[in-house]
């Protein structure tokens, strides 16, 4: 087999507590199969003492890891990546701020990843990269003489054409990213979006199925839809400590019902609008008082970045007022956590809660709306209220999908799960089961790995 060697911003650490979806995904799959992660470790160091390379063993996990210089954090990581890159993909043009220091060392940072990683190459390794802070890798690598198969998958949606184009750097960024042999992403509707852009825009044409040619370059652009290793996350939620956490959480909280969102705290995770929501809850069906709580947890991220520290304001005046309105001396209607929690705490919550609201304004996949699934007690399940633009909405049709922007739809959809049958209950979680196990992380890692395993396409000649 050839050798693996995945390159991502952030390089996770295997021992550690991780939050986030990229890191999770990437985890479970290298530890299966071994070879090397390259990225950032995560510091930040003074230019003059130098930006050198540091590898650690894992078990069968090589970590290459290289800091970033205080500038490089400024401009590459907090400037283009998530001040431009992340909300564009994510439709907010309203949130992006597109300076030239921030392009160049979006530029600067990815040449420097090349020129640290090509020569740690051997001829036959696989490069797969992740996500859009390392779009002009495989170009940077090329440059360099690598001749390996390089694949690229975008964790966040791709959005459409008119809205990318906004982006002063699109035209660079659509050639860079068409250098790459393999190009996955979440769902059918990013994957159309890509090559519409391709084909309206850069002259390309769709040669054969998902197999495009442009500028000189055949490649495959298909979709790939991540998923979670569902059977050890499954296990977490049934081990007899988390039983113990299901009791306490319904022994301490006086409620009967619990409505569980965990999210990062983005602003395109819909929080504000959740809330809203769960307001709206409280008083179209005034019985839910003093009987359903929502426990929203948020641990904190990118709080240097403005929108981010703007949204968490926003949500704790938005909880303080409902609890406010509505909480009595033995009834808390919102418990809103800002912090990380334990991996096994939270399935455990995920499986005492009988809804798990899942409403972004626009996300990827979302992989919480899988570990609700994996999670829950298949004889007594609770139900998945899902946002219509969360990517998982494409495959899991038996939750209750909602329009997030639209409260009153969201809060008659709480009602709904709150009240529905047993029967229905086990009936959408079966189905739902069985689509969270079909595109779990093995499957998600396997069939990307092997279409850039695959000879080039046979279409390229
Ligand atoms: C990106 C895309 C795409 C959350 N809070 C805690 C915690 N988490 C874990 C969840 C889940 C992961 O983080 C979040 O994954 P998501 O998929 O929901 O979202 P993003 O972080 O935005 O991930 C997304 C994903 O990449 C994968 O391709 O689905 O669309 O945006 O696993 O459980 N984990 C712990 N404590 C917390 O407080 N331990």
């Amino acid at each position: 087999m050839r050798r693996l060697v995945i390159v991502s911003n952030r390089v996770g650490d295997p021992e550690c507590e991780v939050t986030g979806g990229l890191t999770v995904c990437i985890l479970d799959g290298l530890r299966e199969r071994g070879g090397m992660w390259f990225g950032w470790n995560g510091e930040i160091v003074d230019p003059e003492d130098g930006i050198g390379v540091s590898c650690t063993r894992c078990g069968n996990v090589i970590l290459v890891t290289m800091p970033l210089t205080e500038e490089d954090y400024q401009e590459y990581y907090l400037g283009f990546c998530n001040g431009a890159l992340w909300p564009v993909h994510h439709y907010r043009l309203d949130l992006a701020r597109f300076t030239q220091e921030n392009s160049d060392a979006y530029r600067r940072v990815n040449e420097r990843f090349a020129e640290a990683l090509a020569p740690l190459l051997t001829r036959d390794d696989i490069i797969w990269v992740h996500d859009y802070h390392l779009i002009p890798l495989a170009a940077a690598l090329w440059a360099r003489g690598a001749r390996n198969r390089i694949g690229f998958f975008l964790h966040i949606p791709f959005p459409s054409p008119d809205i990318l184009m906004a982006m002063p750097e699109h035209e660079w960024l659509m050639n860079a990213i068409t250098r790459y042999d393999v190009i996955g992403f979440q769902t059918k509707t990013d994957q159309a979006n890509f090559c519409r852009f391709v084909c309206e825009h850069m002259g390309g044409e769709m040669v054969r199925g998902e197999v495009l040619r442009v500028a000189g370059n055949t490649l495959l652009a298909a979709v790939f839809p991540a998923g979670i290793d569902v059977d050890s996350f499954a296990a977490m939620a049934a081990t007899p400590e988390a039983e113990e956490r299901i009791e306490w959480l319904h022994r301490c909280g006086e409620a009967r019902v619990n409505i569980i969102g965990v999210d990062r705290l983005d602003y395109t995770k819909g929080l504000p609008e959740r809330l809203r929501s769960f307001k709206r809850l409280l008083e179209l069906y005034p019985q839910n008082c003093k009987a359903v709580t929502l426990m929203q947890i948020a641990p904190p991220t990118r709080e240097e970045v403005k929108a981010y520290a703007d949204i968490r304001r926003e949500l704790e005046a938005l909880s303080g007022e409902i609890n406010g309105q509505f909480g009595d001396f033995d009834w808390t209607p919102v418990r809103y956590v800002h912090r990380n929690v334990p991996r096994n705490t939270l399935a455990a919550l995920f499986r005492g809660s009988q809804v798990g609201l899942v409403t972004p304004l626009r996300d990827g996949m979302n992989l919480v709306a899988k570990e609700y699934i994996a999670a829950q007690d298949k004889a007594n399940p609770g139900v998945l209220v899902l946002s219509r633009f969360a990517g998982a909405a494409e495959d899991l049709e038996e939750a209750l999908i909602v329009n997030p922007y639209d409260a009153d739809d969201v809060a008659h959809a709480m009602q709904r799960a709150i009240e529905m049958p047993r029967e229905e209950r086990r009936a959408r979680h079966a189905a739902l089961l069985s689509r969270v196990r079909q595109h779990n992380a093995g499957n998600w890692m396997g069939s990307f790995l092997r279409a850039l395993d695959a000879p080039a396409h046979p279409l390229a000649a």
